[in-house]
């Protein structure tokens, strides 16, 4: 009872209004441009549709954030679930200019921002799930406790015109109110026993996140740095192309600088999948 009422408390205080973060935010560039919503239906879409319209006035690094989403999304047609106030839900606007093949760097940015500031918080190892998941090791299994939902437009010239980077991340979700879900969900909290300050970690995302963007933007990959991280290198996994029914079965064998992964199939020949369409699991025994 007393743990409950002092984790209430706790929830009470994390405000992430923009007062709040931009006391606390220590960026030159990134989230200086900062919305809060209590609640509206997927940050990405509200950027999107904002964008679409071709008169947007939203500056690069522009970050919306919300307490709850009405329609939060995955890839595909999958949503994101997080009841309110318990997570970090926001996404962030980009103009990189960069040519298309690099896309993808963003999401190897967002994960890389993600695990730096999920460590120096809470002392957890935090690991990346190819493409777009990030995990933590609980009992000798993986575990998801955020989620990269990376969207662009390419411009007629093949750079990337504007990309919306969204991260949801469960942060002081209770056990007992985490989603039921076939790739098992957890949270910050339940796996490290107590709540973490939403604000600190948010602004530590922001501040990784700038990090590893002005290297990029010099042309330095994020690729070594992401894949260090990856679980099941070298292990037996099976890829399920959506929409396709067709699953590839056999070893990872690392990913291309593109951020493909690379696995070599039972007839020993190398197939590189390009995330988007597929989702991956670890390979059971009958
Ligand atoms: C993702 O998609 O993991 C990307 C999630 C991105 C969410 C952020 S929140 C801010 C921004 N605005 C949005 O609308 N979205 C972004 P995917 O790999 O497709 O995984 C989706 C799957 O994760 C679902 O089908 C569920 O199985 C599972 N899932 C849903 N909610 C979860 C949660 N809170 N924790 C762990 N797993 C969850």
């Amino acid at each position: 009872m007393a743990a409950a009422g002092r984790q209430d408390t706790i929830f009470m205080q994390d405000s992430l209004k923009p007062e709040q973060v931009q006391k606390a935010l220590r960026t030159g560039w990134l989230g200086r441009s900062y919305r809060y919503l209590a609640a509206v239906g997927s940050t990405n879409d509200m950027l999107k549709a904002e964008e679409s319209g071709g008169r947007s006035s939203n500056d690069a690094g522009t970050v919306l954030l919300t307490d709850y989403q009405e329609q939060g999304r995955g890839r595909l047609a999958r949503s994101w679930e997080a009841p309110p106030g318990s997570s970090l839900l926001f996404s962030i606007l980009l103009r990189p200019g960069w040519p298309v093949e690099r896309l993808t760097w963003l999401t190897m940015i967002c994960g890389l921002a993600v695990s730096e500031a999920v460590e120096q918080q809470s002392g957890l190892k935090a690991r990346l799930k190819w493409p777009n998941d990030c995990v933590l090791e609980r009992e000798n299994k993986w575990q998801k406790y955020g989620g990269i939902l990376l969207e662009g437009t390419v411009s007629e010239r093949g750079t990337v015109k504007y990309a919306i980077a969204g991260m949801g991340i469960n942060v002081n979700i209770p056990a007992k109110e985490l989603p039921q879900t076939s790739f098992p969900a957890t949270s910050l909290l339940a796996a490290n026993g107590r709540p973490l300050s939403r604000l600190d970690l948010f602004c530590t995302i922001l501040s990784c996140f700038e990090a590893h963007y002005d290297r990029a933007a010099q042309g330095v990959s994020p690729h070594a740095a992401w894949q260090d991280r990856l679980i099941y290198m070298n292990e037996r996994v099976v890829v399920s192309r959506l929409g396709q029914g067709v699953d590839v079965a056999g070893q990872v064998m690392g990913t291309d600088a593109s951020g493909r992964l690379q696995i070599r199939d039972d007839d020993g020949a190398i197939r590189y999948i390009a995330a988007g369409d597929v989702s991956l699991r670890q390979y059971l025994e009958q």
